[in-house]
């Protein structure tokens, strides 16, 4: 990116994941990149291999649990100069926790799900949207999920924090007409990453076995669908993008027989 065009690209969960990707294409294309997650040796990491082969100065690692607000605030009022002045958010940490029927699911699970996936990103949002309004220019990109569009048995509180997302998506766009912020909600289906061992709480056999015999989509799918939606030229917002791999589709309605 020339100066003129070079934007300050924030990205949550960039220790790993959509969130490693997003963060490694904005900085290829020349783009000042803050990677934010709570592990921080992770994030130091990637801001080494980024700098090396994208060069100094674009990458600012910032550990933080987006699930405090107190973390926030103190990480948006100690960004450096040059980072401060924040054009893209890419609200992207999240997580789903077990698989279980509603009736046996765990409430710890559910609890940590809504805390991260709705209210670290509407926390983020809420926090960062005042400075955009105000420059007239930003653009805040949700992962939603496919769950968020579609019921299954298991997706019980995962699926509706995604279809919160969704809503408040909607919701932003309807608030910031006539500001010149856009607003986008990415909304993948099944994805090969740290998500499922995170899912199934580590366990590796279990979460290869989700990806086992099919061709998933990959962190690198979900960057390009975020990078071509924040490339639109600025009168062009992109509402939505589902996209799933070829090898998922959707199944019958289930019909309980005697
Ligand atoms: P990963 O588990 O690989 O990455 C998740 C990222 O979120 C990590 O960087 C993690 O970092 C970060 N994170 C989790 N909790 C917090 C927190 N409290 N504060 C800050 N960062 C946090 O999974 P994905 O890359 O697959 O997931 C990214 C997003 O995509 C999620 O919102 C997920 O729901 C969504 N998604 C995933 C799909 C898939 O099939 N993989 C499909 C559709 C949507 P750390 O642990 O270091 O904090
Ligand atoms: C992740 C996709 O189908 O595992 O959001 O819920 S799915």
């Amino acid at each position: 990116a020339s100066k003129k065009s070079q934007k300050t690209v924030m990205v949550t969960g960039a220790s790993s994941g959509f969130g490693l990707e997003t963060a490694r294409r904005f900085a290829e294309k020349g783009h000042k990149v803050i990677v934010a997650a709570r592990r921080k040796e992770r994030l130091e990491q990637l801001k080494a291999e980024l700098e090396q082969e994208f060069g100094q100065c674009c990458v600012y690692v910032l550990p933080m649990d987006v699930t405090s607000e107190e973390q926030i605030d103190s990480m948006i009022n100690s960004l450096p100069e040059g980072f401060s002045e924040i054009d893209i958010l890419v609200n992207n940490a999240g997580l789903a926790l077990g698989l279980e029927p509603a009736h046996k699911a765990n409430l710890d699970d559910w609890h940590r799900m809504v805390d991260t996936n709705i209210k670290g990103l509407y926390l983020m949002t809420r926090k960062l949207l005042p400075g955009m309004v105000e420059r007239k220019l930003g653009h805040i990109i949700n992962i939603g999920s496919i769950a968020g569009n579609y019921a299954y048995p298991g997706g019980n509180a995962y699926g509706a924090t995604k279809a919160f997302v969704k809503q408040f998506t909607r919701n932003l766009r309807a608030d910031l007409l006539g500001t010149q912020v856009r607003v986008t909600n990415i909304e993948p289906g099944l994805a090969e990453t740290e998500f499922s061992l995170v899912r199934f709480g580590g366990d590796k056999d279990k979460a290869d076995d989700v990806y086992k015999g099919t061709e998933p989509l990959t962190a690198e799918d979900i960057a390009e669908a975020v990078i071509w939606a924040a490339e639109q030229p600025q009168h062009v917002n992109i509402n939505s993008i589902e996209l799933m791999p070829t090898s998922q589709a959707w199944a019958s309605l289930a019909i309980d027989k005697v």
